[in-house]
């Protein structure tokens, strides 16, 4: 394929759609595509030495408006760069306000291309505010993308669009085990399990604490939870109300996960909705196994050899299952199959290839319906 004059458009905080995106463009930039990256801000993970060029979103402020018009700036700023760097097409990712903004930017003859993640079909494209211009908009796309079979098929459902799957990927040079970094984060014959999310209530994190402290009632163990969000305060509390509150690390958010996860014993998952759980992934690919609930997308990521399943909300499982793994004497086989299966199945170079195949699609006049 000649090289491509992209656009993509991405959240640039902490959530994992911004992540996506955000390595997707600059490992197309990195294969010789021209790659610019539409965003509020810089992505937090854009290297300062990437080749992608970021082109900022304005949100110019008028009294008139009771806020920020994130949506119509977006479309202006998409509507004049595209003719000014002659972009073949538009890759947006997360479709809350983003196809919206495209559609309204271009219209239905320009290539678009829409990856849907998660809430943006569940819970927003649901809200009866969003859903009308969200599914004209995805339904006159040339190709919308999910990360999950089960994300794809609740998008069948909720927009009438056939979205193909393609799952996110890691990269294994970055992510990898790190067992001398453990002894950072806990102390000697401590086990250390993680968890890193933006806790939001869907992600549960209290529920991951009352499974620790079930956890801690039969062996030494840590828990990191690493990032930031609503829920902090009320697994804070939990904690002291479980008496844990010592075993348990609030470790604020870093550009540099990598160094924490590659520490890990275990990571864990206990989210309430999941469309495929990208930072679970990494953790795979740092050769740390998973304990996750079973919801969405994740059955489609963690299998029996990498890590074990549960019923959302059922903890005592959900300990057991911890307990299991880190007694099991197949551990150190579960870590080294999780970085293998992780390295191959969602390696970078083979996912940056399924996505070129849907911009070729596209290009050539194709439909997302
Ligand atoms: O959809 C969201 O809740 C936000 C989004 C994000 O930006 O973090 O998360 C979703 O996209 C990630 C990247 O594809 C997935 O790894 C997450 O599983 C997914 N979150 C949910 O489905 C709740």
């Amino acid at each position: 394929m000649n090289p491509l004059r992209i656009g993509m458009v991405a959240y640039p905080g902490l959530g994992g759609s911004g992540i996506v995106a955000t390595e997707l463009a600059d490992r197309l930039a990195r294969m010789g595509h021209r790659v610019y990256l539409f965003a509020t801000e810089r992505p937090f993970r854009l290297p300062q030495e990437s080749p992608v060029t970021y082109i900022p979103v304005d949100l110019p402020y008028y009294p008139v408006f009771p806020g920020p018009l994130y949506t119509l700036s977006l479309a202006g700023v998409l509507e004049r760069e595209a003719k000014r760097l002659g972009l073949d097409l538009v890759h947006t990712h997360y479709a809350i306000p983003h196809a919206a903004a495209a559609f309204l930017a271009f219209g239905e003859d320009f290539p678009l291309v829409h990856t849907l993640h998660g809430t943006d079909v569940s819970v927003l494209g649901m809200d009866p505010a969003f859903h009308g211009p969200t599914r004209r908009a995805l339904y006159a796309a040339r190709a919308t993308t999910a990360v999950s079979r089960a994300l794809a098929r609740e998008a069948e459902r909720a927009f009438g669009v056939k979205p193909t799957v393609i799952h996110n990927a890691v990269d294994p040079d970055r992510f990898f085990p790190r067992p001398e970094r453990k002894r950072l984060y806990a102390a000697e014959g401590e086990w250390l399990l993680v968890h890193a999310s933006n806790f939001r209530p869907i992600k549960r994190v209290p529920d991951i604490v009352r499974a620790f402290a079930k956890v801690r009632r039969r062996v030494e163990a840590r828990l990191l939870l690493l990032g930031k969000g609503p829920e902090e305060g009320e697994a804070k509390r939990v904690a002291e109300e479980l008496g844990v509150e010592r075993f348990v690390t609030f470790y604020p958010p870093t550009p540099h996960p990598e160094e924490i996860l590659g520490a890990a014993d275990l990571f864990l998952l206990a989210s309430e909705e999941e469309s495929f759980g990208q930072a679970a992934l990494e953790a795979l690919a740092s050769g740390v196994p998973v304990v996750a609930t079973a919801v969405g997308g994740v059955p489609e990521l963690i299998t029996p050899e990498v890590g074990r399943l549960v019923e959302l909300g059922d903890l005592e499982a959900f300990a057991e299952a911890v307990l299991e793994l880190l007694e099991s004497p197949q551990l150190p086989q579960l870590r080294q199959q999780a970085r293998a299966y992780a390295a191959e199945a969602f390696h970078p170079e083979k996912i940056t290839r399924l996505y070129l195949e849907v911009y070729a699609h596209a290009l050539a006049g194709g439909s997302a319906r």
